[in-house]
């Protein structure tokens, strides 16, 4: 804040700043009240050092220790993208371009749907943006990356103890040739749960202003009311609208008749006269077999030929890569991978399988086959961080038998996970069949955030009680379901194709309420004024727009986030091995308070008394902190311990309550 007041003085402007300047103004010595954002870290890592992670791990596995180095990036700005064309030709121009490129163009999921996948959503903003950068430049053919959105949102406030919004605008700031893309889930926006209108629509007016560019807007029942509500409240804040049929089944098989090509045409139609610019084939679960690709994407770019087709999948049973191939070959115009490291299994196909399968046919990706081994490289080590999350260490492969339980990508491993904290890890075989059942019990679902999870809550509840399909029909009206089911039943997320279950759900719900239609439109719209006061109330400051929204969508994790963070300061700053375990006695070690930001002072105005000042005043922006963990004390009447730190030279000791 110092340093800010200096620079926007008029007579620091005009180069006339001396020692007589400061001393005849001190209005430059109005801060706000210090943070000591240093002594708030070491609170931090020393609670990490006496009482474990902020942060729960599945798994004891150590993070590596060495940090990956991203690759070098050329000096100078990025080649130009096709960000170009979305700012020079608005989203209609944007979708024609992608219509008339030749070859097959691709969006990179690493910094979203891969990790969220592979390593339990847990990759920090430091990480992705180290390689951002290298992306900007060695990738620039790239479609879009998708960089936000999902379940992103929520873990970065819940787990990461970091801004989400903060992770949008970094990144933007480090590629602004290379469109964005995230993932809507329409009336649940990034949440759960259906949201009032007007905190769906002001979340994509926030997210534009934010840099996100296309929005891949899906409803967890393909429930076309909720859809058009993602599908209009991107499209007015001036974003390409990326609408996405969820595909479920297998329209390749003829008796399976609910999720047929006709329906997906259908749904397509519907989308596409309410202005989508791009049609999306989101296969969550990755069931979309090459035959069936060849058949649905065959049949969409007939219905629509000018409209681009945008296919997702996840490589779940291994036919991502021969999946995607067929799509192109009939006609879709982009498809998802991941960087080779963090791809396959539930994440999404390889980068480099796709590039180096297209290189020299007519859907040559124009992608560097050397640029993504050097980026593969760089997640090879980053991953190596986060093996604590990694999905791999229990699970060894991917596995064909999603094509008969449907579990989409994130929950597979979630699922596969949680059998493993139970010790029920020899059960994951049993609550894949429960899914499989509870899918049929519930009227087989299209499974995808949240419906997913009612199936997989039911699923386990099936488990845990020990109870067939058939019992569970049979004694609908007298368990007691868990509360993701009953809400679904009464139609809180919206209508599934072909209706309710009966008579399963009359039996569930007896006389609890029903919800009539698209939920939104009984929700009363949020008072953002109100809220607004109320945070101010709480947290001492008027929230920002993007902190109001925060709290409209997670009301007690973003109350916890503000918490956390004005008590241990900027955690995200720390490496992430830090972050996650604390140093080891006597390790050294730097934290960038403000990562790689560099103030543009020009030379002239900066006198020697500013210098001076410069160097009394605690000025924290672009600071460096130098510290060294010394020792850990014993534990103390009181159940304290103190931990004892160099910081930048100086003796600091903190005392920590020890709740082991
Ligand atoms: C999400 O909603 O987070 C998904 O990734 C759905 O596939
Ligand atoms: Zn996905």
């Amino acid at each position: 804040p110092f340093l800010q007041n200096v620079l926007a003085h008029p007579q620091f402007l005009a180069g006339a700043a001396d020692t007589q300047f400061i001393d005849e103004n001190p209005e430059l010595f109005h801060l706000r009240p210090g943070q000591n954002r240093a002594q708030k870290l070491l609170h931090y890592l020393g609670h990490v050092m006496v009482n474990g992670p902020s942060t729960p791990l599945p798994v004891k596995a150590k993070a590596a220790l060495v940090e990956p180095t991203p690759p070098p990036v050329p000096m100078g700005d990025p080649p130009e993208g096709l960000r170009a064309v979305l700012q020079r030709e608005g989203p209609g121009g944007f979708a024609r371009a992608l219509r008339q490129h030749r070859g097959l163009l691709l969006t990179d999921t690493t910094f979203r749907d891969a990790h969220q996948s592979l390593l339990a959503t847990r990759v920090r903003t430091r990480d992705l943006a180290r390689v951002a950068p290298f992306v900007a430049h060695a990738l620039s053919p790239l479609c879009s990356m998708e960089t936000w959105g999902g379940a992103t949102f929520d873990v970065a406030m819940r787990f990461l103890h970091e801004c989400p919004w903060e992770r949008l605008r970094e990144l933007r700031r480090l590629v602004p040739n290379i469109p964005f893309q995230m993932l809507l889930r329409g009336a649940n926006a990034v949440g759960y749960t259906n949201y009032p209108d007007n905190v769906v629509n002001r979340f994509c007016e926030v997210a534009v202003a934010n840099g996100m560019d296309i929005f891949r807007v899906f409803d967890s029942l393909n429930y076309v009311p909720n859809l058009l509500l993602g599908v209009e409240a991107a499209g007015r804040a001036g974003a390409v609208v990326e609408a996405a049929l969820s595909y479920t089944g297998d329209v390749a098989d003829p008796t399976r008749t609910k999720y047929s090509l006709d329906y997906y045409l259908g749904l397509a139609r519907e989308l596409v006269t309410a202005g989508t610019h791009i049609l999306c084939i989101k296969d969550m679960a990755g069931l979309l077999t090459p035959a069936a690709a060849r058949l649905l994407v065959g049949a969409l770019r007939e219905q629509h030929p000018e409209v681009p087709l945008h296919v997702h999948t996840h490589d779940t049973a291994g036919a991502g890569v021969a999946s995607m191939l067929a799509a192109a070959q009939a006609g879709a115009d982009v498809v998802d991978v991941a960087v080779d490291a963090m791809s396959g299994m539930t994440s999404q196909p390889s980068m480099g399988a796709v590039v180096a399968c297209a290189k020299g046919t007519p859907l040559d990706t124009g992608i560097s086959l050397e640029r993504v081994f050097e980026y593969s490289e760089y997640w090879e080590a980053a991953r190596g961080l986060y093996a604590a999350f990694d999905c791999t260490a229990t699970m060894k492969s991917g596995n064909a038998d999603v094509y008969e339980n449907e579990i989409p990508g994130g929950q597979y491993t979630n699922l596969h996970f949680q059998a493993h904290a139970m010790g029920l890890g020899h059960k994951f075989k049993e609550v894949k069949k429960a899914y499989t059942e509870a899918n049929k019990l519930l009227g087989d679902l299209i499974k995808v955030t949240p419906t997913s999870k009612v199936v997989g809550d039911l699923a386990q509840f099936m488990v845990q009680n020990k109870l067939s399909r058939e019992e569970v029909e049979a004694r609908a009206d007298e368990l007691s379901f868990p509360l993701s089911v009953v809400e679904f039943l009464q139609g809180h997320i919206g209508v599934p194709p072909g209706g309710f279950p009966e008579p399963f759900r009359s039996k569930v719900l007896k006389d609890l309420p029903r919800v009539e239609g698209r939920p939104g439109a009984s929700l009363p719209p949020l008072d953002f004024g109100a809220l607004s006061r109320e945070l101010e109330g709480r947290h001492g400051a008027p929230p920002s727009p993007e902190e109001l929204l925060s709290a409209a969508l997670y009301p007690k994790v973003f109350d916890e986030f503000r918490t956390f963070s004005s008590t241990f300061g900027p955690v995200a700053c720390l490496g992430t091995r830090l972050f996650l375990e604390g140093p080891q006695i006597a390790e050294e070690f730097e934290v960038e308070l403000e990562r790689g930001r560099t103030l543009h002072i020009p030379y002239t105005h900066f006198t020697h008394s500013l210098l001076m000042v410069y160097s009394q005043v605690e000025l924290e922006r672009g600071k460096t902190l130098h510290i060294k963990a010394l020792a850990l004390g014993d534990l103390n009447a009181a159940g304290q311990r103190e931990v004892f730190f160099e910081l930048n030279g100086q003796l600091r000791s903190i005392l920590v309550r020890d709740t082991q």
